[in-house]
């Protein structure tokens, strides 16, 4: 074959090479074959030395030719590819705007906490105010002063749950440490009385703890707001009116209230409150085993023994209190049968709230 064919040859193959070129990758090593240093084209330029003098000029115009065309080939079909390349990147990556969104499940502030809230924001608005105390407590502040007496069964391991050191000290195990889980928040109470001089309108709402199993009217664990009130002549009138608007609030205003006498170590007199059943009116029903009235909370006049251990002179002063569990509050409300499910977090349940 004569240099000129074999130029042609070489060109034309290198043509389908370029084309049948499905990469850059690929592209660049035809270019390096044909085109690079050692290639095959650049070897006959280098060669031109050995061409006979008449023939230089028509094989050098030859592979000159041959070298250009080429090159523009590839870098068309550089371009090409890049581009393909590039379109199939974006396609690849494409979002699909008209997809629906993944929905990501919101939480919701737990019923309890919820009823709670609503609970404070009642005796907000008359004037009272918040104190929290702590869910560790001293036995002075969650039992003595509160005039429980020293052999009070409420003190015993039975009933209360004490804190003891990590040696699990005898003593302690024994219900002689001082420190607990409080079993009401009276004690943040007592602990306003005597940081805070009457008038004195707190709510202390907070989780309280005690030795109970569950079952479904008993928790181990619960949430309870206490309310106290000391002030220059409080009288049972003014407890009873407040407690009858609480109850108005929270249920409704069609539902009545009813006061008990009852004990307390902490008021005399003491009493329980019923608020009258919303499913019969109060004609009775299953729902209020057939009495027309469900108990909500108990409240009294605070003992004046209790103002002695916070130096409230009880002459110049008088006072209620009164405390609920939130926990059986909502049952009544919302026809929960056992306070467990309240505990429990399952959300087939708590979704309905
Ligand atoms: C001080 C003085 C007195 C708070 C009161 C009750 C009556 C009461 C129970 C309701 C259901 C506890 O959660 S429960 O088991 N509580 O009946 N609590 S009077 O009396 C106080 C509080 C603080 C300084």
């Amino acid at each position: 074959m004569s240099l000129l064919a074999s130029i042609e040859q070489q060109e034309k193959e290198t043509h389908a090479a370029i084309d049948a070129a499905s990469s850059t990758a690929e592209l660049d090593e035809v270019r390096v074959r044909v085109l690079g240093k050692k290639g095959s084209l650049t070897a006959l330029l280098r060669g031109m030395a050995e061409v006979a003098p008449e023939e230089r000029v028509t094989i050098g115009t030859a592979v000159n030719a041959a070298r250009d065309s080429l090159e523009a080939a590839l870098a068309a079909r550089k371009t090409t590819l890049e581009s393909a390349a590039l379109t199939q990147r974006i396609e690849a990556e494409a979002l699909d705007i008209s997809l629906p969104g993944r929905a990501h499940p919101l939480g919701t502030q737990h019923l309890i906490n919820r009823l709670t809230e609503e609970i404070v924001e009642v005796f907000r608005g008359i004037g009272y105010s918040v104190v929290e105390g702590t869910e560790v407590e001293l036995d002075y502040y969650n039992f003595t002063a509160l005039n429980y007496t020293d052999d009070h069964p409420a003190r015993g391991m039975q009933d209360t749950f004490y804190v003891v050191d990590r040696s699990g000290d005898v003593a302690a195990v024994q219900g002689e440490s001082d420190v607990m889980l409080r079993t009401q928040t009276s004690g943040a109470q007592v602990h306003a009385m005597e940081e805070q001089k009457p008038p004195i309108y707190v709510l202390s709402p907070g989780r309280v703890f005690r030795r109970d199993v569950a079952d479904p009217s008993h928790l181990p664990q619960f949430t309870q707001i206490e309310g106290l009130v000391v002030d220059k002549s409080i009288t049972f009138g003014d407890l009873k009116g407040t407690l009858d608007f609480f109850c108005k609030q929270i249920f409704g205003p069609e539902r009545k209230t009813r006061f008990r006498p009852h004990y307390f170590p902490f008021t005399e007199p003491s009493a329980e409150v019923d608020v009258s059943c919303g499913i019969c009116n109060g004609e009775g029903c299953r729902f209020c085993k057939g009495t027309g009235w469900l108990e909500i909370l108990g409240c009294g006049m605070v003992d004046p023994n209790v103002f002695g251990f916070v130096n409230i002179d009880p002459e110049e002063y008088s006072g209620f209190a009164f405390g609920m569990g939130v926990e059986r509050i909502a049952c009544l409300k919302y026809n929960v049968p056992d306070l467990r499910m309240l505990l429990e977090g399952d959300m087939r349940f708590l979704r309905q709230f």
